[in-house]
């Protein structure tokens, strides 16, 4: 159960006003049906009491602290590591996980924190993914006992970072090709030499574990290793920052590169082999960017509808008086719904172990297309102030480029949903 979030902080409080306006109200219906802009097909109604007081937890962290320092942030292409301590200290990281200091939320609740994060800043949100599906979700699904207690006590507090290196330069949406290799240390039994480049590593600068996906040169098999850079000499292990980022400039992204880098074997992942340890990772980080990016487009919602209400244009008029205006929110605000739910169903089915991945590749592409789109869309209610990064809304939408792009560019979601309802692979 929640522990830690509830020790922390045991009192509700909502973060963010109800409005109303323009919302109808029958005389035959009570006040609760009242249509509700922000959530307009009742997700709430779906939740848990605890999952709605970790969501508002982590909703009045997020507009508390995260916020006020993204704008700095992003223009300065800076990410401050404290963050994942701070998150850490509420119990927000791994918080799916049992044990080792994690909150063992449901699936929901796990996404709904990822929602919060991403309503102020993709960014903040792919860091944070990183650090507990990918880096943490790895150690808890496939470490030994002893790899487990080494790093998911302190990751859960955000004080170990880690990161997951799958992407290469030159396979990408291949990751089966990998170059990457591990090789029996000829000198040093109980010792592998990792050699190979990954790029657009989240995290990879500032990483302490480095999550990284080899082939066995004896066998070709993909195993898992936990690089720990303290542990690496000097020159064996690299990690420069990538800059200049159009995009996820409030998060740190760079390479990993390995010059036969000695990895002990007690590092690597015991019994997983293949791609379907890296890829069972990634169901979990690609379900909560399903849910996540809905805060984004929740929060380019929410500010188009301010200030369409704000700006006046031909006699005196907001402009959310005008009818083209007032699709591009009823649009948004439709697949924001749409797309709320279908996350919520599928991490309800995640939890009774009935999800297929090919359900999280439906969510993560649509999700993240939707997303895409109509923030692209409600963008154009700003006018020339878009182009100001004050108004916030520029920046969701470089973000969300990059959210359609990573764990599976939407193309590559569309052939896997193709192969599974045709039964034909169009990728080999
Ligand atoms: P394929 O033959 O389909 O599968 C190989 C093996 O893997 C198994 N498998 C899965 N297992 C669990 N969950 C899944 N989702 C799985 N998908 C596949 C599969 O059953 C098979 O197992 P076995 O036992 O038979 O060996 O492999 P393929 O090479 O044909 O795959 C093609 C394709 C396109 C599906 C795949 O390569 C793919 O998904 N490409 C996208 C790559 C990707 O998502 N990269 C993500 C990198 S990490 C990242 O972006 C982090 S960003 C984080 C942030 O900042 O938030
Ligand atoms: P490519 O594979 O070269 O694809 C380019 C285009 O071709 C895409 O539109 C793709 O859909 C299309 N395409 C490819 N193959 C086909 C096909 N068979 N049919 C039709 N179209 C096809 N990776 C990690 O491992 N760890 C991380 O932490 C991580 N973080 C990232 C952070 C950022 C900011 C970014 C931008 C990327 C990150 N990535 C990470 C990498 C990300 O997962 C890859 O960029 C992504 O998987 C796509 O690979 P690629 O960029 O090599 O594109």
């Amino acid at each position: 159960m929640s522990r830690v979030l509830f020790k922390r902080f045991p009192q509700r409080v909502l973060l963010r006003a109800q409005f109303t306006h323009g919302a109808r109200s029958y005389a035959s219906t009570s006040p609760a049906s009242q249509f509700d802009w922000q959530d307009p097909l009742g997700s709430k109604n779906l939740l848990t009491e605890e999952e709605l007081a970790i969501s508002e937890t982590a909703e009045r962290y997020c507009q508390g602290h995260l916020l006020p320092r993204v704008l700095q942030a992003y223009r300065d292409e800076h990410y401050d590591p404290k963050i994942l301590e701070e998150m850490g200290e509420l119990g927000l990281l791994g918080a799916t996980i049992n044990g080792y200091g994690c909150a063992g939320v449901s699936t929901v609740a796990g996404a709904l924190i990822t929602r919060a994060v991403e309503r102020v800043d993709s960014g903040y949100r792919s860091s944070m993914s990183v650090q507990s599906s990918l880096a943490m979700g790895a150690i808890h699904d496939f470490g030994s006992p002893e790899q487990k207690e080494k790093y998911l006590p302190e990751m859960a507090k955000g004080k170990i970072i880690g990161a997951f290196g799958l992407t290469e330069p030159n396979h990408g949406s291949d990751p089966g090709s990998m170059e990457a290799v591990a090789r029996e240390h000829p000198q040093k039994k109980g010792y592998y030499l990792l050699k190979g480049s990954k790029t657009w590593i989240t995290n990879s600068p500032i990483a302490n574990v480095l999550v990284v996906w080899a082939k066995l040169q004896e066998t070709g098999k993909i195993r898992g290793f936990l690089v720990d850079r303290k542990e690496c000499p000097p020159g064996t292990l690299e990690t420069p920052a990538i800059k200049n980022k159009t995009g996820l400039r409030a998060s740190i992204t760079g390479m990993i590169h390995l010059e036969d880098c000695p990895v002990p074997t007690e590092n690597m992942f015991p019994e997983i082999e293949g791609l379907k340890g890296p890829f069972a990772c990634l169901n979990s980080a690609r379900y909560g960017i399903a849910l996540g990016v809905m805060g984004a487009l929740e929060d380019c919602i929410d500010r188009a509808r301010t200030y369409a209400l704000e700006r006046k244009q031909f006699k005196g008029n907001p402009l959310a008086k005008y009818q083209l205006v007032q699709k591009k929110l009823a649009d948004a605000a439709t697949d924001a719904a749409y797309g709320t739910l279908a996350a919520i169903q599928v991490g309800r089915l995640k939890d009774e172990r009935k999800a297929t991945p090919e359900m999280i590749s439906m969510i993560k592409r649509q999700n993240c297309d939707r997303a895409l789109h109509n923030a692209r869309v409600l963008q154009e209610i700003f006018g020339g102030n878009a182009v100001s990064d004050e108004y916030m809304v520029g920046r969701h939408v470089a973000n969300l480029y990059v959210t359609q792009t990573y764990e599976g560019q939407s193309d590559i979601h569309s052939l896997i949903l193709g192969r599974a309802i045709t039964g034909i692979q169009a990728f080999v």
